[in-house]
């Protein structure tokens, strides 16, 4: 890993930032040359798609099984500006347990009901079978926003900041703005707004946030590339085609992609098992892993 790593370590601010927000906003966390390359990546794997008859142009896209596809997305694993507030927070046993690109063209004459999801939190079920209050934390996701979404109506990613440790669906809904233009009046529950910021900007957030997508009134198509990090012992969330690159990828990176020397070391791991925790010892010293431990 980049010892550069170590120039961006969580601030004691942005630790607080994150704990009664949920979520935090690292501007310029991607130079121009890498959004350059993670879009031209994005647009030709969006072109095999479209080739293959699976999609077409002006569709919403998303997929998850794309980091084998391009070094780039490989690189986003441990970002020198990103990583380093990925274990701040959550500690060295992690691993990348979700990963998806989306695309969305500009849909201006969007029907009524297209466009906006459900507000969730992330994890399905786990929501549903962790019974104690507030949910704990578990995971947390980077969203790289490759595209300029500064103003609202251009497909910006929403949220509800602070209520991540709120286990009730904002408002007595199940589905919020399900009316593109009824969801950009008044149908966004009290307290949410949408995330406006510049190409290359990390939007960092607590999967229990709430929070949803919306639709892209603009005429650019919005790209962004999700990365979600959970404890070891957590399942991937979906196919991810990654143990062939284990060959050729540092340790710190295989632990990333899920390599274990043995399942119990996900639990109980061994130096083996987490190369991030001996970089950290050897670079910031014992005293950085035992406030983890
Ligand atoms: O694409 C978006 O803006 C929202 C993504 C989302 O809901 C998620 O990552 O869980």
């Amino acid at each position: 890993m980049n010892r550069d790593t170590l120039f961006h370590l969580l601030t004691e601010e942005q630790r607080q930032h994150f704990e009664e927000q949920g979520y935090l906003v690292v501007e310029n966390a991607l130079s121009e040359d890498t959004v350059a390359s993670l879009t031209d990546a994005i647009d030709r794997l969006h072109e095999k798609v479209i080739e293959s008859g699976k999609t077409t142009p002006n569709k919403p896209w998303g997929w998850a099984n794309f980091l084998g596809e391009d070094d780039a997305f490989l690189d986003l694993l441990d970002c020198e500006t990103t990583f380093p507030k990925i274990w701040g927070i959550m500690g060295w046993n992690i691993f990348l347990y979700h990963a998806h690109l989306h695309i969305k063209p500009p849909s201006l004459d969007t029907e009524p009901g297209a466009g906006w999801l459900e507000w969730h939190q992330d994890s399905a079920r786990m929501n549903v079978e962790i019974k104690t209050r507030p949910r704990p934390r578990l995971s947390m996701k980077i969203g790289y926003f490759l595209t300029d979404i500064s103003e609202p109506g251009r497909g910006n990613f929403y949220i509800i900041p602070g209520s991540h440790l709120s286990d009730e669906r904002p408002q007595a809904l199940s589905e919020v703005g399900r009316n593109p233009r009824e969801g950009i009046s008044n149908q966004v529950p009290d307290g949410a707004i949408p995330v406006c910021v510049k190409p290359g900007t990390a939007v960092f957030f607590d999967r229990r946030l709430w929070h949803s997508r919306s639709p892209n009134h603009s005429e650019m198509t919005r790209k962004v590339l999700f990365y979600g990090y959970a404890y070891r012992w957590i399942r991937p969330k979906d196919n991810m085609t990654v143990e062939h690159l284990y060959e050729r990828i540092d340790p710190i990176r295989r632990q990333l992609l899920g390599a274990a020397v043995r399942n119990d070391g996900r639990f109980a791991p061994t130096d083996d098992d987490v190369p991030l925790r001996t970089w950290l010892i050897e670079n910031l010293g014992e005293q950085a892993v035992a406030a983890m431990d």
